[in-house]
């Protein structure tokens, strides 16, 4: 098969990827390992930046997302008895959308076919050959057979754990890593949420959020130590962990209800970088993750997505390859500001094992000033709808 863009990895960068060269006329084909089930199984991110719904909005993929999405105009950071809210449309203008990555991806998935993108699910033993060169080709079996792709560039969307990154030559480049010493336990339940927006809340036994999917599906997370296995976690153990975690006021307006899906997810922080390297354009999870403390993970995605699209089209558009070239210096100026910010929602909203006395002084104090000082609510609601492009 010949094309000029192979996209590695059907999650939502590599879908919105494939979606917006097929707009531009770029002839692209999108290979993912599992089933489209299988994909839209992972229960994931909630909160879309505007960059993200501008996206679907350019494809004309936004009907359902307008329809059933919920736009949120401000969050709280609870501590204690004590509830901060960020009114970010009051400062910022802008507002969030509460859509589910599972939803995103569906309209995704679902449009692919009559856009004539073709993706090819179950791709099984993908490698990526000659990556330094202008003729760089991908192999991979399907239904046990052999396939093989040619193509000018390839855009690895595949994940943390996809080939891409691992096909750069370890002298190329460079990883920045923290590890967090928990992971967040994650559950979904048909019920509607105790808030009409989300509380991220610091309690001495540790962390909690209150999410949600729509009015009536919720989204919890507490942090566990990676110790923990979900097995010892009954729905009734969660919900009370919650109430006590979320404070009086939430666990008054808790309804419990059976969990749809529960799993504990490890936090990190990670950068590759560069994210270019010959013909292969890194995107997403592939490149980068941050604790999901920010909302960020698919929302850097997006905005990778919409940089690569935009050096791609150029490329084969204009014949232009200096948006290629500019490609890993202006998604990573993008991306080091999410992490920063992930990293620092992350530090003053969760109790680390290592932390004493001090550290939780520094997060009385830097609450305390949040709470009392609009430019530094400014601040996080200017990260939490997401820096400009
Ligand atoms: P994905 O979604 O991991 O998709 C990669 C795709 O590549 C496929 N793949 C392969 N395909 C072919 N061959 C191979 N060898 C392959 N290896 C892998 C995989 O099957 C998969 O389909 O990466 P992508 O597209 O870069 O998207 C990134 C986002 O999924 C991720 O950043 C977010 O989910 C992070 N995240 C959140 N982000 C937000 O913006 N807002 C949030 O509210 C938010 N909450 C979260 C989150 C992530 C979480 N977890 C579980 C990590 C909450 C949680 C709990
Ligand atoms: C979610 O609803 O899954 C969610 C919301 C906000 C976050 C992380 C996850 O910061």
């Amino acid at each position: 098969m010949k094309k000029q863009v192979c996209i590695i990895g059907g999650g939502p960068a590599g879908l919105l990827l494939g979606h917006l060269l097929t707009q531009e006329g770029v002839d692209c084909v999108v290979l993912e390992r599992r089933t489209g089930d299988y994909v839209l199984g992972r229960i994931r991110a909630g909160v879309l930046e505007q960059v993200t719904v501008d996206l679907m909005k350019r494809l004309g993929l936004d009907e359902r997302m307008k329809a059933e999405g919920l736009p949120h105009d401000g969050f709280n950071l609870a501590d204690g008895e004590r509830l901060i809210r960020i009114d970010i449309k009051e400062l910022t203008g802008k507002e969030v959308m509460v859509y589910g990555q599972t939803e995103l991806t569906r309209d995704l998935m679902e449009a692919s076919a009559g856009r004539g993108l073709e993706v090819i699910y179950g791709a099984e033993d993908v490698e990526l050959h000659d990556i330094d060169g202008a003729n760089p080709h991908v192999t991979f079996t399907k239904d046990g057979s052999p396939r093989r792709v040619n193509c000018r560039f390839i855009a690895g969307c595949d994940g943390f754990h996809g080939p891409s990154r691992q096909a750069i030559p370890a002298s190329v480049g460079k990883d920045f890593e923290r590890v967090y010493p928990f992971g967040w336990l994650g559950i979904l339940a048909d019920v509607p949420p105790c808030n009409h927006e989300l509380i991220y809340a610091n309690h001495e036994r540790g962390f909690a959020l209150a999410s949600m999917r729509s009015n009536t599906r919720s989204r919890y997370y507490i942090d566990v130590p990676l110790t923990e296995k979900i097995e010892d976690w009954s729905d009734e153990r969660i919900w009370d962990e919650l109430a006590i975690r979320l404070g009086p006021e939430a666990a008054a307006h808790i309804t419990r209800g059976p969990s749809i899906e529960k799993s504990i997810a490890p936090l990190r922080s990670y950068v590759y970088a560069p994210m270019r390297h010959g013909s292969l354009l890194l995107c997403g999870d592939s490149a980068h993750i941050v604790p999901p403390t920010g909302a960020k993970g698919l929302n850097l995605a997006a905005s990778d997505v919409y940089y690569a699209a935009e050096a791609l089209s150029a490329f084969f558009g204009k014949n232009d390859a200096d948006g290629i070239a500019a490609y890993s210096d202006k998604a990573l100026a993008r991306v080091w500001k999410s992490e920063r910010f992930s990293w620092s929602l992350t530090r003053l909203m969760h109790r680390f094992p290592e932390d004493g006395d001090f550290e939780r002084a520094m997060q009385v104090a830097e609450l305390d000033y949040i709470a009392s000082s609009r430019a530094a609510q400014t601040s996080i609601a200017e990260n939490y709808v997401g820096l400009p492009v």
